[in-house]
């Protein structure tokens, strides 16, 4: 059987969680008071050129640690650059001052040996002083590199250095399994043609896929057997939830969305193809699996062939 992509994952619920439960001080409206939580990252040289982050040193995958918080969360980052260049921690959708930016411009980098720490925060949705309603931070969003290479942190991410961010919001159904799939120029997650991961599952469990692009190009994921709506969580709300129904969505460069199924629900078990759907793209290897066995292991069909 194939080996399952396994990614860190540190979760909202139970990893690095500070017990001393602050005021939410910055998180601007103050009525939904997240934890402070704490969290090292390594930046670190990879095989065949390639850079990641990890969660402890030695450890760095690709994609990154899978991060998640629950809105009103404040994480405290620090980042040791392990790599012979400077590099960075830059976040996408969620709070940060000017100093968290990780950008050279801002002179918020890490240099080779270096440390540093970078505050990310959430926030509930609201209404602020003068009406109007703001939205929160719960979505699926991503964090790369932003000054390798250039100072667009080009190089950096096309090496790896880019990782999952999951916001969630307080009373969100959670998912027994969490599969990052990430589009970097022609490959899936860095991984070489026709060597995509395999997202492994039993029937019934429910699924949570994040999807994001980095590089060149746009691409199209799809997943067989599969549908969601085009929502915030994938989960319909109710009959009154008007979101489309798909089974395919276009994601272009830093891009990142995510959804929820439950494996194999009216279709069954099997050996579930996921692909960008660019016909020249899966042609030439941007395709995977979604394994959903039964409860006993056993997959009808058998197990996936090249
Ligand atoms: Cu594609």
């Amino acid at each position: 059987m194939a080996a399952t992509a396994a990614v860190p994952t540190v979760l909202g619920t139970t990893a690095a969680a500070d017990p001393k439960d602050k005021t939410g001080a910055g998180n601007g409206h103050g009525n939904n008071r997240g934890r402070e939580r704490h969290l090292t990252l390594y930046m670190e040289a990879l095989p065949n050129g390639q850079m990641g982050y990890g969660l402890e040193p030695g450890k760095a995958t690709i994609p990154g640690p899978l991060i998640e918080l629950t809105e009103g969360d404040t994480m405290h980052i620090e980042v040791v650059n392990n790599l012979d260049v400077a590099a960075s921690l830059h976040v996408h959708g969620l709070d940060y001052d000017i100093a968290s930016d990780g950008t050279r411009m801002n002179d918020s980098v890490v240099e080779p040996g270096g440390r540093r720490t970078y505050v990310w925060r959430t926030h509930a949705p609201g209404r602020r002083s003068g009406g109007t309603w703001e939205a929160g931070s719960a979505g699926y969003w991503h964090y790369h590199d932003h000054n390798v290479g250039t100072e667009h942190g080009t190089g950096g991410i096309k090496k790896g250095l880019y990782g999952p961010v999951i916001v969630r919001r307080k009373g969100d159904v959670l998912p027994d399994r969490r599969f990052t799939v990430v589009f970097n120029d022609m490959t899936i997650n860095n991984k070489a043609a026709h060597d995509a991961p395999t997202f492994q599952a039993v029937r019934g469990e429910r699924v949570e896929f994040i999807v994001i692009t980095h590089g060149e190009f746009f691409h199209t994921f799809h997943v067989h057997g599969h549908r969601w709506a085009d929502n915030r969580t994938g989960i319909l709300q109710g009959p009154q939830d008007v979101s489309r129904v798909i089974d395919t969505r276009t994601v272009g460069p830093a891009d990142s969305f995510g959804f929820q199924v439950v494996a194999g629900d009216r279709v069954g078990a099997g050996a579930w193809m996921y692909h960008c759907h660019v016909q020249s793209h899966s042609d030439m290897g941007m395709a995977g699996t979604f394994l959903v066995t039964e409860a006993d292991g056993t997959v009808p069909g058998g197990t996936p062939h090249h």
